[in-house]
């Protein structure tokens, strides 16, 4: 998690959370991250694109020095902002679920059913 924030700061230099031609980056470092690291294809490089590209670099080092060690998997501990309006997060599920939960569950049986007094 550290690596992949030095590498933001470092060549995120405008602070939108991607790395692209609007920050100052030498051409020759960006084409080598894109080529390796946009998996979307966008020319944008978000924090889980760099992510999982250092992800993926322990895993070739690891090949390469300790083939023996299983192939690491982390998922993205970065929430990467969508440009889509109104898409919900796994975390406004969670609460949107407890809302309904509380709501209609109304003797608090974990289960939403005919005993519950609903309309
Ligand atoms: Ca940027
Ligand atoms: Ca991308
Ligand atoms: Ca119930």
């Amino acid at each position: 998690m550290y690596i992949t924030e030095d590498v933001m700061s470092y060549y995120d230099t405008n602070g939108d959370d991607n790395i692209n031609l609007g920050d100052d980056i030498e051409y020759e470092h960006y084409e080598i991250l894109v080529e390796y690291c946009d998996y979307n294809g966008d020319g944008n490089l978000n924090m889980c694109e760099i992510h999982d590209c250092v992800v993926m670099c322990e895993n070739e080092w690891r090949d390469e020095y300790c083939p023996e060690s299983e192939h690491l998997y982390c998922d993205c501990p970065y929430v990467v902002a969508d440009t889509c309006d109104g898409i919900w997060t796994c975390d406004d599920i969670y609460y949107i679920t407890s809302d309904v939960m509380a709501y209609y569950d109304t003797n608090g049986d974990g289960t939403i059913s005919s005993s519950d007094n609903i309309d």
